[in-house]
This record gives structure tokens, sequence and C-alpha cells, in this order.
């Protein structure tokens, strides 16, 4: 069984900077994972040979990240039955509706979970995977309640200092 429990793969290095939040938050979990870069139209073979090993080997969850004509998540979720969360891309032609929508759009039959556009579509990728792995896993569910209390205490927080500023 691979350890790594996650993969990343994303179309181009242009999508690391926004796929960073997926890989911090993961890292925040203590989830083991893979991140990679393969396009599914400049490496097709690679693609189709990492997804198929890896969930062999014991992957759990694929986040794929892609922008434009963004038919990697779709490709993925072709090549395994493992779920598949696809993480739209912001573009500057079109902001990203145009990597949103064919993420999104999936034809019946072949299923992609997609998150929104850009750094809070890759961070909500990142919570979704470990909700999926935490339906089997007591310690992942744990991480995900006190994860919740701490944002919920961090927006009173910011209520309580905002009534104070205001006098
Ligand atoms: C997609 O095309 C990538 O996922 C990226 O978001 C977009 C642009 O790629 P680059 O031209 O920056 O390599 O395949």
């Amino acid at each position: 069984m691979s350890k790594k429990e996650v993969a990343i793969v994303m179309g181009s290095a242009s999508d690391k900077e926004s796929m960073q939040q997926a890989a911090d938050m993961l890292e925040k979990f203590g989830v083991p994972f893979a991140w990679h870069i393969m396009s599914a139209h400049r490496t097709p073979d690679r693609v189709h040979e990492f997804i198929t090993s890896a969930a062999k080997e014991g992957t759990q969850v694929f986040i794929a990240a892609a922008g434009k004509a963004a038919h990697l998540a779709g490709v993925v979720a072709s090549l395994t039955i493992h779920p598949v969360i696809g993480v739209p891309m912001t573009t500057s032609d079109l902001g990203g509706l145009d990597s949103l929508l064919s993420t999104v759009q999936m034809p019946p039959g072949i299923p992609v979970a997609t998150t929104a556009i850009g750094k809070a579509g890759a961070k909500n990728a990142a919570l979704l995977a470990v909700s999926i792995l935490a339906l089997n896993n007591a310690g992942y569910q744990e991480k995900l309640v006190q994860y919740r209390k701490d944002q919920t205490e961090a927006v009173n927080k910011a209520d309580q200092e905002l009534q104070k500023e205001l006098g």
C-alpha cells in the first residue's frame, strides 16, 4: 500500500502557487500526499501511467487542478474509480470561468467533484479530501472537528475586535 493517501496533479508549474493552498492544508492535517505536474494534453501518457499506478498502490483520493480548457480532472476520473476533486485554475483571459465550466460540466457517467476557482478551491479540495478519508479514520475526524471549532473561534474573535474598534 502506498503511504500517499492523496495525490495532487496539476497541469502546469503555473498552477503551483494556487495549489500550494491544498498542499499546506494536507500538511496541516498530517495527510501523506504526492504532488506532481502532468498535463492531459501535453503529457497524456504520463497521466495514464501515474494515475493507474497510484490507484493500485493505495492512493485514495485524487485532486486535479488545471486551467483554460481544463480537462485534466475529467481524464483522471476516467482512469480511476476513486473520488476525483477538480480545482479550476484562475486564468488571465476569462478569470477562471473557462476552467470552472470545463471541470464541472462532466457528462454523466464519470463524476468530478468540483470546487471554487483558484486558491479557495484548492484549500477546499484538500478539506474535502480529508473529509472523504475521515469516513474511515477517527484521527482525521477529530482534526476536522477541531479545525471547524478553531475557524468558528477566529470569526467570533474578529467580531469582538471589530466591536471594540467601533466602541
Ligand atoms: C493548463 O493550462 C494548466 O493547468 C494551466 O492552468 C494552463 C496554462 O498553462 P501554462 O501555459 O501556464 O503552462 O493546462
